[in-house]
């Protein structure tokens, strides 16, 4: 993995400088896909932990496992709207273009406990709770949408992982008859992940899908080191698991949800998760059967969007279920591991098999996984 991850680390570092370039670049790392093991039974759950590139042999090698109104983040007593956050005095105009769509917030410094002595699911490793200390930091408000990875795409000509696998893992739910046709494999461990041929960011359900009246979205497909390019190009980075679960909790103490214990205070969702019976029916009583667009459910009390709910996110930890008790400063995870960690759940939760739309849950894919309800956000401590 460590050689591996330094062979990103330098291609993304280029990827940030070509995108200074006015012309495009096709900057393609060259990554190639990291044998992994059997499929392996998940434990309890959605099955999402085990989707993993596996032997490169084409696509059936691998195994695995509007209702709502935006509302303008300035106006929200937390929202301490920093459009700055990672403008560098006299620098290029290359950060100054992927300022563009920064929406960012201030997490402001302090301490929280981490984790949970209650587990939903304890095989995930979310006990026990511990104290974090984290310094402040800029968090994007929302997911990245499609049309912010667009617009790094069109700077730079990244090319992502799914686009050189060739496909990528989409839920059978959304699949067209056509494309269901067309495949044989599925995830022993989670049957309702099929790898779709041409399955990517600009296709999320195959060749016969597109994001055209989905800019506003969270973009999917993209692997963890899709979403480290992107950061790095965008002058930030992906937060580590102490600080997305910080920022998750909205400055509340020991809740399930970043709005506080009620699933559905009022009566009303907060998050965009699945109602109706796994996997079989999904009402869309949120207003959602798949994604929605970013910002269409209440922010939490620092002002972010979605920390639940819709997509999936990375976070920059390697995946460790064991953790001490011991008080930490800024956190980073362990030094080495297999999968990443990602957080918050997705449209495709609910509580009967995948309880992981709590602050405290975790879950985990190869760095190369990609698949149609996981996406990522990025954060800075630029401007402070
Ligand atoms: C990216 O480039 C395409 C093709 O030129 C264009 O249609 C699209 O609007 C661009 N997207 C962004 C976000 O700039
Ligand atoms: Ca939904
Ligand atoms: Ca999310």
């Amino acid at each position: 993995m460590f050689p591996r991850s330094t062979l990103v680390i330098l291609c993304v570092y280029y990827v940030g400088i070509v995108s200074c370039d006015t012309t495009q670049q096709s900057v393609e790392p060259d990554l190639t896909p990291s044998p992994t093991a059997e499929p392996e039974s998940s434990g309890s759950g959605c099955g999402c932990q085990s989707l993993k590139r596996d032997v490169p042999s084409g696509v059936a090698a691998r195994t695995a496992k509007e209702p709502h109104t935006p509302r303008d983040p300035r106006e929200l007593p937390a929202g301490k709207y920093s459009a700055a956050a990672n403008r560098d005095e006299g620098q290029s105009e290359c950060r100054e273009r992927a300022d563009i769509s920064a929406e960012m917030v201030l997490i402001p410094a302090g301490q929280f406990l981490m984790g949970t002595d209650n587990p939903g699911i304890p095989q995930d490793g979310e006990g026990p709770q511990r104290r974090v200390h984290l310094d402040a930091f800029y968090m994007d408000i929302h997911e990245v949408r499609n049309l912010d990875f667009q617009k790094f795409v069109n700077a730079t000509g990244y090319v992502t992982e799914a686009e050189k696998f060739g496909d990528s893992f989409v839920f059978e739910g959304l699949l067209s008859e056509k494309i269901k046709s067309e495949i044989s494999q599925a995830v022993a461990a989670a049957p309702w992940w099929l790898p779709v041929k041409g399955a990517n960011w600009k296709h999320p359900e195959g060749p016969d899908s597109h994001i055209a009246d989905r800019l506003e979205h969270p973009v999917l497909h993209v692997s963890w080191n899709d979403a480290m390019a992107y950061c790095l190009w965008a002058g930030k980075r992906l937060p580590t698991e102490a600080e997305w679960e910080y920022a998750c909790r909205g400055g509340l103490q020991d809740r399930l949800f970043p709005w506080g214990n009620k699933l559905n205070p009022k009566g009303q969702h907060y998050a965009n998760l699945w109602q109706g019976q796994f996997p079989k029916e999904n009402t869309g009583e949120d207003g959602y059967v798949k994604t929605s667009p970013v910002m269409s459910f209440p922010v939490n009390g620092y002002g972010l969007y979605d920390m639940v709910g819709n997509a999936w996110e990375w976070t920059a930890d390697w995946w460790n279920v064991h953790h001490a008790t011991d008080e930490l400063h800024n956190p980073t995870g362990p030094a080495t591991g297999r999968d990443r960690v990602k957080k918050g759940g997705s449209y495709m939760c609910h509580k009967s098999y995948c309880y992981r739309y709590r602050c405290a849950a975790r879950s985990q894919n190869t760095p190369d996984s990609s698949s149609s309800n996981l996406g990522f956000r990025c954060i800075s401590k630029k401007g402070l």
